[in-house]
């Protein structure tokens, strides 16, 4: 018997991923891909599976509650909702989008989780919504403090998303996870905007002094997380996922210049710092440990192989950069690198 698990945000970068783990790992689930097709959301990162018969794509939106009906005609075990607006930076310049989509999307799916036979729904949220930890790691009971309209927005929507479990008994669980790298991740992020700049040849944009810090996490690490919480998590619990890999960014940047053979002096700029700029994230992924998952990719040979997969895969990103990408990276940008 098969049964089809509706997954949100599926052309984005995590969610496509997550799909072809999960086409890939798990013969007897069908996928539904519900997705807007917002800037990220590109059928490019999942073309070598959109012929597969378990594979079904539905064009709609989260905030759209006719839409997720229609969709869920079909029936539907499982939610796992990737879906957001995912980027700080245009959530400092625009931060409606992100209320909208991470807030009222989010309760758009809770509803209709209530209204069907649904028996499971993961919301994918994010480390940030800790806001700044000077010193020590987050856990999952720690307060919410977040501090960009990206990360409010995120915790706005974890909030929902236990108020339905503890209202109406909805069969909800949350992971938690940290910075993500790897293939098919829309260039407006670190990794991928100083992987590709460095192969275009162009400066890097570093904020501030560089020594704030992330955990970064593989794609591949992170999907699997995602998948072993959908399977073996504990309704209305959440759970840290992350790399165990801290890092400034001014060590990122390092790594980068090297592994694309480009000097400090010559390709990274100094520029503003982000506003509200939190300087470090650290999560303790001790429960999701308990439950037997573990993060399995080294740093350094993994951060190696993705800046190989950019530079042999320009035709996906080269068409991004030039096309939309180009009008948002002059608003970023053009005042800070002047
Ligand atoms: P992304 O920006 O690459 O992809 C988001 C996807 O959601 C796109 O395909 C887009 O078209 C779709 N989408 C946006 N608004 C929508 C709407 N209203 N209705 C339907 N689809 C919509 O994001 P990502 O980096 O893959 O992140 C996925 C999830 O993981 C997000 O919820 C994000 O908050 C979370 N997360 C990301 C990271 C990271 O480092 N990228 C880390 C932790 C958590
Ligand atoms: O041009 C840049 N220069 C720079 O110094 C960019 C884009 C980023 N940075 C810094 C800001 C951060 O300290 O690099 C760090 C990482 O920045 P982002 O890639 O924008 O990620 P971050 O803001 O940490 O958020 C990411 O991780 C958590 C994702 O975008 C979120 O979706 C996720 O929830």
């Amino acid at each position: 018997m098969s049964r089809t698990w509706l997954v949100t945000g599926g052309l984005g970068f995590i969610g496509s991923n997550f799909i072809r783990l999960v086409l890939k790992e798990r013969a007897d689930v069908r996928i539904l891909n519900f997705d807007a097709m917002t800037y990220a959301g590109n059928p490019a990162n999942l073309a070598d599976v959109s012929s597969d018969p378990r594979y079904r794509f539905f064009k709609g939106d989260i905030c759209d509650a006719k839409a997720v009906d229609e969709a869920l005609a079909e029936p539907v075990e499982t939610i796992v909702n990737f879906a957001a607006e995912s980027h700080v930076d245009r959530s400092i310049l625009d931060p409606e989008a992100f209320l909208r989509t991470d807030i009222l999307g989010t309760h758009v799916l809770l509803e209709a989780v209530r209204r069907k036979n649904i028996t499971r729904f993961l919301q994918v949220s994010t480390d940030e919504v800790y806001g700044h930890v000077p010193e020590g790691h987050s856990k999952e009971t720690d307060p919410l403090a977040p501090r960009s309209p990206y990360s409010a927005s995120k915790a706005g929507g974890d909030l929902q998303v236990l108020a339905y479990g503890s209202t109406y008994k909805s069969p909800v669980l949350i992971t938690r996870g940290s910075n993500t790298y790897g293939p098919y991740q829309y260039p407006e992020k670190l990794i991928p905007l100083f992987v590709t700049n460095l192969l275009e040849d162009k400066p890097v944009p570093l904020y501030g002094d560089g020594l704030q810090v992330r955990d970064w996490i593989h794609v591949e690490d992170h999907a699997r997380g995602i998948l072993h919480i959908l399977e073996h998590g504990h309704e209305m619990n959440v759970y840290n996922l992350g790399g165990g890999n801290p890092r400034t960014n001014l060590e990122i940047t390092g790594l980068l210049l090297a592994q694309c053979g480009r000097a400090f002096d010559t390709h990274v700029r100094r520029v503003a710092d982000r506003p509200g700029h939190d300087r470090r994230y650290s999560i303790d992924c001790g429960k999701a440990a308990a439950l037997g998952w573990v993060p399995r990719r080294d740093f350094a040979a993994a951060l190696n192989e993705t800046v190989g997969w950019y530079r042999n895969n320009g035709q996906w990103w080269r068409p991004i950069k030039s096309g939309a990408f180009a009008d948002y990276f002059k608003i970023q940008y053009a005042e800070l690198l002047r």
